[in-house]
């Protein structure tokens, strides 16, 4: 960890009491947390619940999200979606917990489609465009292919695992693409197992974390000296939690710090088919088990801050109320659907020890635009400055505007937009910001 003066860190400690974190993304539903440490990033691929509610799953594409901090997130868009299946899979419904991980330059994407099977899509970086290599299911071998989690092992064999209501594996060739062997179930079936498994190594020691013990699930785990079982069950990681009937989990280690990723029902409106991904930081015990952990709406403390010189897409933030995020070929990934009252709010940011004078963010507005303040600490801290964003002629007629800073800002700061306007009325769209 690089040295921070004691200033930021106690300024860290400040935020990182005052705020809730969970669920982490506020935009939309979103289930089946996949993260992938990758390089000084941890890239979050997750399954996204459609907003219309049809009584079941209603899933139709693959997000990403990524983070430094593990407070900000951005919104990094869709990275692959029923259409990338559609050779062979279903197109109506079916995105369900996919899985990606690097390998030799490339990233592979194991993605279910409900009833149709397990497809492997391949992209050049975590972002995509991710296709479809083989045009045919990796897995079709029962009603029950879905879940798939990979993993790599220090020999470099790759593991695949998936299956409800048993779990099965094969052993992956090294084109990550196609497999050798039999697809072969447990004969030692880990305790209570439903679904929704995640591989993983520590110490020498496998874990087999999963979904457990019917509806509601709880998210329990086992583990084995072989990739390959038999499994020890040992116990519950997350009790049932709730307004979800389903949990899914996955871990990560980054920058020394352990996470564990879940889903909840906890946005507004949610529930067992309206989730929302949120995270817990969590030490193991001192034998390699896992701790109980439960969820929190507090959730995770930064662990670096952000450069508010730099440009910062508008799509990366902490927390948002009533915003959207949508995406298209030209502009990349933006935000909308900002109304009177909305706020974002994007943590950590480092000002440094000279304040900045003025603050500038591109914007685009159909109708009559409206109005951002833009405070520190809180949704009533200081006024840094007021922007007006113009009618530009159309949502993707962007204008790069600028405010004059009211007052000076240093050190570390949250960051909060609050937009004023017409009542009821689309106000403008948002794409970057940065202060200079
Ligand atoms: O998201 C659809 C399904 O719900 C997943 O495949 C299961 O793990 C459960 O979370």
């Amino acid at each position: 960890m690089k040295f921070k003066s004691i200033g930021v860190l106690i300024a860290m400690a400040f935020f990182s009491y005052s705020h809730a974190q969970n669920p982490i993304i506020q935009t939309k539903y979103t289930a089946d947390p996949a993260p992938m440490v990758y390089n000084d990033t941890v890239f979050l691929y997750v399954d996204h619940d459609e907003d219309a509610d049809i009584g079941f799953f209603n899933m139709k594409n693959w997000l990403l999200y990524k983070s430094t901090d593990m407070v900000n997130w951005t919104d990094c868009g869709q990275v692959a979606s029923l259409k990338t299946f559609s050779k062979w899979g279903r197109q109506d419904n079916g995105a369900w917990a996919l899985q990606c991980m690097p390998r030799n330059g490339k990233f592979y994407a194991y993605c279910p489609v409900q009833l149709s099977g397990i497809g492997v899509a391949v992209a050049n970086t975590p972002y995509g465009p991710f296709v479809d290599p083989i045009g045919k299911p990796l897995i079709n071998n029962s009603g029950d292919d879905i879940d798939p989690t990979i993993f790599i092992d220090d020999d470099g064999q790759a593991y695949l695992y998936w299956g409800n209501p048993q779990p099965y594996y094969v052993k992956m060739n090294s084109d990550m693409t196609s497999y050798s062997g039999k697809i072969t179930t447990q004969t030692v079936k880990p305790d209570k197992y439903v679904e929704g498994p995640w591989l993983t190594k520590r110490n020498g020691l496998y874990y087999l974390l999963y979904a457990a013990n019917g509806i509601p699930e709880n998210l329990a785990y086992a583990t084995s000296t072989s990739p390959l079982g038999p499994w020890t069950y040992k116990g519950v990681i997350m009790p049932t939690q709730g307004a979800s009937f389903t949990n899914h989990c996955g871990v990560a280690d980054f920058k020394g710090h352990s996470y564990f990723m879940y889903h909840t029902g906890k946005l507004p409106r949610g529930g067992g088919f309206g989730r929302s991904v949120a995270i817990e930081e969590f030490k193991y015990n001192a034998d390699g088990t896992f701790p109980t952990i439960l969820p929190t709406d507090k959730g995770v403390s930064p662990i670096g801050t952000m450069n508010p010189r730099e440009r910062v897409e508008a799509e990366t933030m902490a927390f948002s109320k009533g915003v959207k995020v949508e995406s298209n070929d030209e502009t990349g990934v933006y935000v909308c659907d900002i109304h009177r009252g909305d706020s974002m709010v994007v943590r950590v940011l480092d000002f440094g020890k000279t304040s900045p004078s003025t603050f500038t963010a591109s914007v685009a507005s159909a109708l009559q635009g409206g109005i951002m303040d833009v405070r520190i600490d809180s949704s009533h801290g200081p006024l840094l400055c007021t922007l007006n964003a113009p009618y530009t002629g159309g949502w993707e007629k962007w204008q790069t505007i600028t405010a004059n800073l009211n007052t000076k800002v240093e050190g570390v700061h949250d960051l909060y937009f609050i937009f004023r306007g017409n009542e009821g009325a689309k106000l403008f769209n948002f794409d970057w910001w940065k202060f200079q």
